[in-house]
């Protein structure tokens, strides 16, 4: 990365940045402090996409082309410096107030030139490139991410987002709780054979993922695996197909578009779908579209995946009197510090959302 910073601005940043991380805080970054109106001074990055892009430092007017972006940058604590977001952007609730710019894959030009905006966040997961390239004639700077094809990925690109925010530490902290709750599922259903599913994204025609997605990633780490094994990101699969592999359950995300989630109920009077066992034996899970967007919530979606899958591991064994005494006096070198250096009930609501619903019989 190439910097143009000149060399006051550059660390009055330092210092904000400094005391935006030292203040213990995933809490403090709830909600970023106002940066200073000094004239801007830019930084070249290479996006994910290979572009290179000029970033105003620090970035104060973010618009985001995506839910799941929008997500991450709320999760970053960034969100006082979002002005803008899509139709699409409904998570958190807070999200839903900001200006809207139109859907991902059709907005308006117009207001996002009306926010204006020093940086526009695109994914090559959902945008066009078209939008990119009709943005930098408009000489507006915007990043992309990855399509990710992992959920290691989605990680990854979270700390580099963090980065170019100008809130590196907030980027490591949020990956870290994302990989100590992932470690936690791996243990309890890692071991466990993993239930055959078939994923919709879509229902008509029907849609599935391939084996290279962050969502059949996502159904791993849930103690699943997908029945489709296509190359193809997105593949259409054919009904006669997913009746051959007699998947033990379908996974729906509970909404994916302005329509309302495919009622589980109506598909097993839908033509074809009847001849699935899974549907005639209302062997469903419904979780959060949280899966869809590759962002830092996904890891509850999974976790809420796993728990319909594999009840049986997420039951807590009754303590023994001993083991419970050993708790709640733990030896004085065992117990937790006093200080954390940042909160981890506050990261933890930050990407828990309301669980989905157990449709399995
Ligand atoms: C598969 C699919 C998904 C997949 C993958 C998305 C994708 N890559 O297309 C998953 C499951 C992840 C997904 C998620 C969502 N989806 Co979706 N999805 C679809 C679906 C069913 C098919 C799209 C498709 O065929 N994609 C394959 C091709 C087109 O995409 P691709 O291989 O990635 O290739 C493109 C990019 O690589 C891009 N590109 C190439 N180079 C570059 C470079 C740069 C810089 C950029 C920016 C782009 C770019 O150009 C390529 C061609 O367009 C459509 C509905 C339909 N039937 O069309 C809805 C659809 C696209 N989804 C939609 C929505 C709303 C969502 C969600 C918001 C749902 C939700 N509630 O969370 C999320 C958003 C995810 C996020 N990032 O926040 C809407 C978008 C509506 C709109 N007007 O904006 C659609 C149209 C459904 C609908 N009718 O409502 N979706």
């Amino acid at each position: 990365m190439k910097e143009f910073a000149r060399p006051g601005l550059r660390s009055a940043v330092s210092a904000a940045t400094a005391a935006l991380l030292s203040c213990a805080a995933l809490t403090c970054a709830q909600s970023a402090p106002p940066v200073s109106s000094a004239s801007p001074a830019f930084r070249e990055v290479t996006d994910e996409v290979g572009r290179t892009v000029r970033v105003p430092q620090p970035v104060r007017r973010i618009v985001s082309l995506a839910p799941s972006l929008t997500e991450t940058v709320y999760a970053l604590g960034l969100q006082d410096r979002l002005v803008g977001d899509t139709d699409y952007c409904d998570y958190p609730a807070d999200a839903r107030k900001k200006t809207k710019v139109g859907g991902a894959i059709n907005p308006s030009l117009e207001q996002i030139v009306a926010l204006h905006p020093d940086l526009v966040l695109v994914t090559k997961g959902l945008n066009r490139l078209e939008t990119a390239d009709a943005l930098e004639g408009l000489g507006i700077s915007s990043y992309s991410t990855v399509h990710p094809h992992t959920v290691e990925e989605i990680i990854t690109s979270l700390k580099k987002l963090s980065d170019v925010l100008g809130v590196p530490e907030a980027g490591a902290s949020v990956a870290r709780e994302m990989q100590r709750r992932l470690a936690d599922l791996q243990q309890r259903v890692g071991a466990l054979a993993a239930k055959r599913v078939l994923f919709v994204v879509w229902t008509q025609p029907l849609i599935s993922v391939g084996k290279d997605t962050f969502i059949a990633d996502a159904l791993r780490r849930a103690g699943a695996v997908s029945i489709v094994e296509s190359e193809q990101g997105w593949p259409q699969v054919s009904l006669e197909e997913v009746a051959r592999l007699q998947p033990e359950f379908l996974v729906f995300a509970d909404s994916h578009s302005d329509s309302p989630s495919p009622a589980v109920e109506m598909l097993a009077t839908l033509p074809g779908w009847s001849i699935l066992d899974a549907v005639n034996s209302r062997r469903f899970a419904v979780i959060s579209d949280a899966v869809n967007r590759p962002a830092p919530r996904i890891v509850t979606a999974i976790e809420d995946l796993a728990k319909q899958l594999h009840p049986d591991a997420f039951v807590e064994k009754p303590e023994n009197g001993k083991e419970k005494m050993e708790k709640e006096n733990p030896p004085l070198d065992q117990r937790p510090a006093l200080h954390y250096s940042f909160s981890p009930d506050v990261l933890q609501d930050r990407m828990t959302t309301p669980g989905g619903r157990a449709c399995a019989h």
